[in-house]
């Protein structure tokens, strides 16, 4: 693809700080000279430890959501601005778990977003299609609604700093993996969609993973595709070498 590659752990629940800090002192070294952006999007309690242990490396990091509020009461939520003055960079945004498990939904998916741009954070937003939708062939409606939603009054300007995630739900954390042609159909129509927001060269600077059960067997595959620029990686990210794996196929 013409895009730096962008491969992205998704940590979800897993790992305390100490298992956060072995795990990314493993990764670090793997992942030096990757030709491509690495980050790890980790429990916010892991944030401090993280930053820490990959200061003054390549590996950068990011949460995996945030509130769009500046402050308040919002009990158990974290702010945009809180993340920035740690020193994350990255927010992954409507993760299908966040759409299935607690009622996330486009509109508050398009709030974080812009909550998370405004505060000059990077988020990673999450759309993907149901296998039910899937089989009833309204991918690319759902997609289309889905990017329509999560970056209303996203500006082109802020387009810059958005990176989009398709990961089909069926494949997330089941093993299914979408095959490669799959991915590419569906990332090219995500792409079609900016073009017809925004403009055509928008649409060629946005980066676009795939997530969805990636790991170290499937990766080349994967992003050979012209319209595949990385990875959201879910449970090939919590192992060391099969995370640098990845990285490596995108570099
Ligand atoms: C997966 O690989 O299952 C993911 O959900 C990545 O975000």
């Amino acid at each position: 693809s013409k895009r730096k590659a962008i491969i992205a752990g998704n940590w979800k629940m897993n790992k305390t700080p100490k298992e956060a800090k072995e795990l990314l002192n493993a990764i670090t070294p793997l992942v030096k000279d990757a030709g491509c952006e690495v980050i790890a999007c980790v429990p916010y309690v892991d944030l401090a430890t993280a930053l820490e242990a990959t200061e003054g490396t390549n590996v950068k990091i990011g949460a995996e959501n945030c509130h769009w509020a500046e402050s308040g009461a919002f009990t158990g939520e974290i702010s945009t601005g809180m993340l920035k003055e740690m020193g994350v960079e990255y927010v992954v945004l409507g993760h299908s778990e966040r759409r299935q498990y607690f009622g996330e939904t486009d509109e508050t998916v398009n709030k974080r977003t812009k909550a998370a741009l405004a505060a000059g954070l990077k988020p990673i937003v999450c759309v993907g299609e149901l296998l039910w939708e899937r089989e009833c062939d309204i991918t690319e409606e759902v997609i289309a609604r889905q990017i329509k939603l999560d970056l209303f009054n996203v500006t082109e300007e802020e387009l810059k700093n958005v990176v989009i995630a398709y990961e089909p739900v069926w494949a997330i954390g089941t093993g299914k993996t979408a095959t490669a042609d799959q991915a590419e159909e569906v990332c090219s129509f995500i792409r079609a969609t900016i073009a017809k927001l925004y403009n055509q060269a928008a649409a060629d600077a946005v980066t676009i993973q795939y997530g969805g059960s990636m790991n170290d067997g499937n990766a080349d595959e994967l992003l050979s595709k012209t319209n595949v620029d990385g990875g959201l990686i879910g449970g090939a990210s919590l192992v060391a070498e099969k995370f640098a794996a990845i990285v490596k196929a995108a570099s």
